[in-house]
């Protein structure tokens, strides 16, 4: 798709597919640093690194291992923890596709591996990023850039077209077991909630109004996705009363040249 036609589409519905972002060789690289991070998890939690809480365990695996390794949902901040993860936020053809979006600075709200394990991949309710995210006006936009290939059978991302268009709402909580439907609310109209199929390298951006989930993953193929958050300078910082008062985040294109921005919650 021409730049233009993916902003429309952008506009129109809220997301849009991006084919082969990655290559076959930076797809390998990001799976062999996921293996990586796993055994990371293991050696942090081990010494009661506080780091270890960055990962979070597949809530309903119960006991379940995979190769002695543990069974992970996600890992956050990971520009924090790898190198390989830090330098996939500001992949120059990744950067080109936001920048279409957002303009040329752009700083870095989130960096997350959303890991849906083969056999026990929770579901994750529909919801909407903004209610979560303390940055106004709500115009983030989210790369998910697919590691493996991901498909309805294990556990695909699914958005709602349009529904960046709605204004935000309560859709209920998100870690939901593998049977449970992806939401409780029955007053709204789901009929146009679309399974985005991704191949390994894909990417879909969407909006952080666009209302998005995915289904379970009871497949023997784990889901692995690169989650990436991106502003403009122009989106402020507003924590709750009890977020911390300032926060630094790190810029990934213009700004000139820096490294990082520190925004006050009255800024
Ligand atoms: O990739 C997924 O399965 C959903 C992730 C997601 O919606 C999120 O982290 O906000």
């Amino acid at each position: 798709m021409e730049p233009d036609a993916q902003k429309i589409r952008f506009e129109e519905d809220g997301y849009y597919v991006a084919k082969a972002l990655l290559s076959a060789d930076e797809v390998a690289v990001c799976e062999r640093e996921i293996e990586r991070l796993h055994r990371l998890a293991v050696e942090l939690d081990a010494r009661g690194d506080p780091a270890a809480s960055r990962f979070q365990l597949e809530p309903f695996a119960g006991n379940a291992t995979r190769e002695g390794l543990p069974v992970l949902r996600k890992i956050e901040q990971t520009g924090e923890l790898s190198g390989v993860f830090r330098d996939l936020a500001a992949h120059p053809k990744l950067i080109r596709l936001v920048a279409s979006l957002l303009g040329p600075d752009l700083l870095l709200f989130r960096s997350t591996l959303m890991l849906k394990p083969a056999y026990h991949g929770s579901s994750h309710g529909l919801h909407q990023d903004s209610a979560y995210w303390p940055m106004q006006p709500p115009a983030l936009v989210t790369v998910s850039i697919a590691l493996t290939d991901a498909s309805p059978e294990n556990g695909c991302i699914q958005v709602l077209s349009g529904s960046h268009k709605w204004g935000l709402q309560a859709w209920g909580h998100i870690a939901r077991r593998q049977n449970e439907s992806l939401t409780d609310r029955n007053d709204v109209d789901l009929s146009g909630k679309t399974d985005v199929p991704l191949n390994a390298g894909d990417a879909v951006l969407f909006h952080s109004l666009a209302v998005h989930g995915s289904g379970p993953n009871t497949s023997p193929r784990p889901r692995h996705t690169a989650l990436y958050a991106y502003f403009p300078p122009s989106v402020r910082y507003v924590p709750g009363k009890m977020g911390p008062r300032r926060k630094t985040f790190p810029v990934v294109a213009g700004l000139e040249g820096r490294d990082t921005v520190t925004l006050t919650a009255d800024s």
